[in-house]
């Protein structure tokens, strides 16, 4: 086959967003910041030492390297707990049918996540062994927007980015997914991702003929 998917991992895959907020909010408590599900929206899709510096620009708070590289660590341990009680059950609507439907079509997939994590949440849900490959945050240097994390997707699919498909729901994604030039699916609300060249509000409204169409 000549085209490829890219899935990205948190608010494609599963949602995993809403465990980030419970850890970071448990920080921001501490530090005595005011950090909300408005406020969480601006973490999606970004880097866990991104987020940390968007949270801290958030409360006024400035803290020293290694108070943050402390933080960052009970930060993790803290979401970890969360991670580590996550079941099949929490895939999203749509997931399964279309990680088939690619299947029976011959259609090769790899996940392009900023998670760190991304190994450990996809065993937790039992998709780990369905993808090609993984490409997560500990395998590049450029976090998202930069297209590095497709990229390196694409070589793993053996592709050419033009022929690859990128499943998203951060506009960081979607950034770098264009970057790439590739084709980018927004996943969740249209205007928030209109930059995105196709936009579903969740897989389950992928329709059967999309993958014969997109790329001609
Ligand atoms: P970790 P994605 C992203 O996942 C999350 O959306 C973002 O909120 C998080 O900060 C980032 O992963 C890093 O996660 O702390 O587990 O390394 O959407 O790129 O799959
Ligand atoms: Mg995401």
């Amino acid at each position: 086959n000549n085209i490829g998917v890219i899935f990205d991992l948190d608010g494609v895959i599963v949602d995993t967003a809403k465990y980030h907020f419970l850890a970071w909010k448990n920080l921001a408590d501490h530090l005595h910041i005011e950090f909300t599900e408005t406020h969480n929206e601006l973490l999606k899709g970004v880097s866990r030492v991104r987020s940390l510096e968007i949270l801290l620009n958030i409360g006024h708070v400035t803290l020293s390297e290694e108070r943050k590289r402390e933080i960052l660590i009970s930060k993790n341990e803290d979401y970890l707990g969360y991670i580590k009680k996550m079941n099949a059950d929490e895939i999203l609507p749509g997931v399964n049918n279309l990680l088939n439907d690619l299947d029976s079509k011959g259609i090769k997939y790899v996940l392009g996540s900023a998670s760190k994590n991304a190994p450990l949440i996809l065993k937790q849900v039992g998709l780990l062994q369905r993808f090609e490959g993984i490409v997560d945050g500990n395998s590049v240097s450029k976090a998202k927007p930069d297209p590095e994390v497709f990229l390196i997707g694409a070589k793993k699919l053996n592709l050419k980015p033009e022929n690859c498909i990128v499943f998203e729901d951060a506009i960081a994604g979607i950034e770098a997914a264009n970057k790439a030039k590739m084709i980018s699916v927004g996943v969740g609300d249209e205007e928030t991702l209109n930059e995105a060249d196709f936009n579903f509000n969740n897989l389950t409204e992928i329709p059967q003929d999309f993958f014969s169409k997109v790329i001609s």
